[in-house]
């Protein structure tokens, strides 16, 4: 049987520490959320950089030092830099942390409404670039996708060959101006994937943990972490990314599913072994 690969996004780009203080912005808080989801079993730390002060930023020098302390503290585990950043940031900066070169980052597939006046844009040729880049430089991409058109967009551009297969999705449900976070809507996302390709599934708020379990249901691998959900229930904040990771750890486990390390992650995405 498949085993479960868990992602833990720890950080993102739009939760504060007044929301809930474990909210990481300095580096030896980014290495305690970190190591406390990979030790609590998740195989990949999906990463948006914050200054000091909490501000998000895609600077390459922050992702170098982030990075580098979570890869002394956890040294197996899969590093995925986001380059989505936050909403209003060009495609230059958010493009910085690929220069690292790290093993998988996420490539967003289309332009969306992000609450209130907020435009996450993501127009076909930025997405060209970025699938590029990560294709120049060895990074597997997640292919991020809020609603239909973002996979069918990534289709089109696997079609005319700007990404390469073997596909590994994200299907993000619950975003204001995405796709509801419904058994329904998940379902008709799961079933428009390339029958061969692998996927996440990650929602938000108080549907994270309800679409986690679906996605194990069907097949696929569940991403909990502050970045999308705060809260281990209602209205009592997770004191940290590993205590939503050890829910989902004994869920599985009571579902009889395995979890996946992160070599065997790396396996079952169909990455290089770790260098
Ligand atoms: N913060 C959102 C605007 C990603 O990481 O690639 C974009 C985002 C997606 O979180
Ligand atoms: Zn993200």
């Amino acid at each position: 049987m498949s085993k479960i690969i868990i992602t833990a996004a720890i950080s993102g780009a739009e939760v504060t520490q007044a929301m809930n203080p474990a909210v990481p912005y300095t580096v030896d808080q980014f290495v305690r959320e970190a190591k406390s989801a990979a030790d609590a079993g998740a195989a990949i730390i999906h990463i948006h950089a914050r200054e000091e002060d909490g501000t998000p930023t895609q600077d390459r020098e922050r992702f170098r030092v982030l990075i580098d302390a979570i890869r002394d503290a956890c040294p197996e585990v899969i590093l995925q830099p986001s380059t989505g950043g936050a909403t209003g940031m060009t495609a230059k900066e958010r493009l910085q942390p690929t220069e690292l070169n790290p093993e998988m980052a996420s490539l967003d597939c289309g332009t969306m409404n992000f609450g209130g006046d907020e435009i996450f844009v993501n127009t076909e040729n930025m997405i060209i670039e970025f699938a590029a880049r990560m294709k120049e430089r060895g990074i597997k991409p997640e292919l991020e996708c809020f609603d239909k058109s973002h996979i069918d967009m990534a289709m089109r551009l696997v079609n005319k060959g700007h990404i390469d297969r073997p596909l590994h999705f994200n299907i993000v449900l619950g975003v204001n101006g995405g796709a509801a976070a419904t058994p329904r809507d998940l379902l008709f996302l799961r079933h428009s994937l390339p029958a061969d390709a692998t996927f996440t599934v990650s929602a938000m708020g108080r549907h994270q943990l309800a679409m986690n379990v679906m996605a194990m249901v069907l097949g696929g691998h569940p991403r909990t972490g502050f970045e999308d959900n705060l809260q281990y229930s209602r209205r009592v904040n997770a004191e940290s990314n590993g205590m939503l990771v050890a829910r989902l750890v004994r869920i599985a486990s009571e579902m009889g599913l395995e979890i996946a390390s992160p070599d065997e992650a790396r396996e079952l995405l169909q990455m290089p072994p770790r260098k």
